[in-house]
């Protein structure tokens, strides 16, 4: 038994996530976390609200509600969706916490002890109209390149050149507009990344087996050279930063949100009296594989400026043991997006359909070696295909033909003979692929081997075919039946890291007596089961009475794709 920390990237707190960020880190993430649980390890999944920064204060005004009401109400929102997903974070934490201000404090002073830190003054953009200093992408002016009227301070979107706001020709206000603007001397923190980059370096290189995609990007921006980063900015929501002469400011969000990973396990330490616990899973905590989910865009600050502050501050914090990086999952020609509300949002996806078809499908396309494409027909003919017809039809074949000629208890029936022996051998080599697939993070083939090991069994029902058995020989039709019901066990204990719900509905089919706990959102879920196991299909005894359950998942119809693509917009970009 392992202890593994797994956490997913923390959502931002401006709004309801899409689907995209869905795949990208915390559904694989808790695909994981739930297996590993399964397998008898000791798990612990984390994750939290990314809370600070210009954007949540932003919308805060924008709701007309002060900043730590408008984060506490969408925690609360998002909260609530990711348990409609079933995913089973240990904790779901806040930015905003004490624990995390009290951690991001302790990390800025160790850092500055330990040199890595310098004072800089810079030129920032202050609104006199709004009265505060403006973030470089709220100032827009025209273009000094290329003339675009709308160009913002960080970036100019036509001509996609990398600016200072200083640079703009005519800057103003994108809060009110206002031309009111100076430039202001103001005093910052620096983190000094540049001295830390062979040590960044020597800990990517020696990280062999991740994914390319993680250790390309690391890669590509230790080769560009590291460029030292200002880490506080001038607003008031945030991490104060504690410092002679900083009043007024706090640290920057992408410097306290990844040492929120460490703040949440300490909520949740504090929340169940768990005292010190939490030091158990981050300090000196070589026991412990730790291992990050995230999107792309995310990969550079696991893999450098998060390392770096965890390395400059000389105590020894754990780092990612693994780090699995995300492709996008794009919608309709353009990336999901949360600014301009293209996609399918989490609270909208499950109006429409459970948490199940939505897992099923993203891990099956999860944007692992390339970003991936949802299109409601791609969506629809995978559901009926796989879950529909080869998951769910077998189930209900099986059980209904059962109780109509055996009644409601598992038959006895004949010694299983050659076909089963086939069969079985056939799962053991599946299920081993299947859990090389989890152990490797591989989840869009470990959903391929999920849904052959169903495929598999359909086979062996086609080719026996207990409706035709029965009528020379009932014993063999009984006993292909009482082997069906067992692989029904078997997908309701494989099928639960993807699809929760219906592994839970199948493992309420068989009254086995043990009254387990059927495993809610982060319980240990349903034991994995052995090999051994596969080989005797045994689980089920004959004579166990079982119930047969309401269909596991609907045909989706053309009329649902056409609602669906209507309600949604589903025009492709020319
Ligand atoms: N909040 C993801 C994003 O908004 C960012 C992740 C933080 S992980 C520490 O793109
Ligand atoms: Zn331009």
């Amino acid at each position: 038994m392992t202890k593994y920390l797994i956490t997913s990237a923390l959502p931002y707190i401006n709004g309801i996530k899409h689907l995209g960020n869905l795949v990208g880190s915390m559904l694989p993430a808790d695909v994981y976390a739930r297996y590993l649980r399964q397998q008898g390890h000791e798990v612990l999944f984390i994750c939290a609200t990314d809370e600070h920064g210009t954007p949540a204060e932003l919308a805060a005004l924008d709701a007309g509600l002060p900043v730590a009401e408008f984060c506490r109400q969408q925690h609360e929102a998002q909260a609530g969706t990711y348990a409609g997903f079933k995913l089973s974070f240990d904790h779901f934490g806040r930015s905003s916490s004490p624990q995390n201000r009290e951690l991001t404090q302790h990390f800025g002073h160790r850092l500055a002890d330990n040199g890595y830190i310098e004072e800089r003054v810079t030129k920032q953009v202050y609104s006199r109209a709004d009265e505060r200093f403006l973030p470089d992408r709220y100032v827009i002016g025209t273009c000094p390149h290329c003339g675009y009227a709308a160009a913002r301070g960080d970036q100019c979107e036509n001509c996609t050149r990398l600016l200072d706001p200083t640079q703009l020709i005519n800057p103003r206000s994108a809060l009110g507009g206002s031309e009111d603007i100076e430039f202001r001397d103001s005093r910052h923190l620096y983190l000094l990344q540049s001295r830390l980059a062979p040590r960044l370096r020597d800990w990517i290189t020696s990280r062999t087996d991740w994914p390319t995609l993680t250790t390309s990007i690391a890669l590509k921006w230790l080769n560009e050279g590291l460029e030292d980063r200002g880490i506080t900015r001038d607003l008031d929501w945030g991490v104060p930063v504690d410092r002679d002469g900083f009043e007024g400011k706090v640290y920057y969000v992408w410097f306290d949100a990844p040492i929120e990973y460490i703040g949440a396990t300490k909520e949740h330490s504090d929340a169940r009296g768990l005292g010190d616990d939490w030091r158990s899973w981050w300090y000196d905590a070589s026991d412990v594989r730790y291992v990050q989910f995230m999107a792309k865009d995310n990969v550079p600050f696991h893999t450098i400026t998060f390392p770096a502050t965890i390395m400059g501050s000389g105590e020894p914090w754990k780092v990612a043991d693994y780090i699995k990086g995300f492709n996008w999952l794009n919608y309709y020609g353009g990336k999901f997006s949360t600014s301009r509300r293209h996609g399918v949002f989490m609270d909208s996806a499950l109006e429409i359909l459970p948490a199940d078809y939505w897992r099923y499908f993203l891990i099956a396309n999860a944007p692992e070696s390339d970003d991936a494409t949802f299109t409601w027909e791609h969506f629809a003919a995978q559901v009926n295909k796989d879950l529909a017809d080869n998951l769910g039809n077998f189930v209900n074949r099986v059980l209904t033909f059962s109780r109509k000629r055996f009644g409601e208890q598992v038959p006895a029936g004949a010694e299983a003979g050659p076909p089963e022996q086939q069969l079985t051998d056939q799962l053991v080599t599946l299920l081993g692929e299947y859990q090389s697939c989890l152990d490797g993070l591989q989840f869009r083939k470990a959903a391929q081997t999920l849904r052959t090991i169903w495929s598999v069994a359909n086979s062996y029902l086609e080719l026996k075919s207990p409706w035709l058995e029965i009528r020379e020989d009932p014993a063999a039709a009984q006993l292909t039946l009482r082997t069906a019901m067992n692989l029904i066990q078997l997908f309701a204990l494989i099928s639960e890291p993807i699809i929760p719900d219906a592994a839970r509905t199948l493992r309420g089919i068989f009254d086995l007596g043990d009254a387990d706990d059927l495993g809610d959102a982060g319980a240990a879920g349903s034991p994995w089961p052995a090999l051994d196991d596969v080989r005797s299909l045994s689980w089920v005894a004959a004579g166990t009475p079982f119930t047969v359950p309401p269909v596991l998942f609907r045909k989706l119809t053309d009329e649902d794709i056409e609602a669906w693509r209507e309600r949604f917009g589903a025009e492709t970009a020319a």
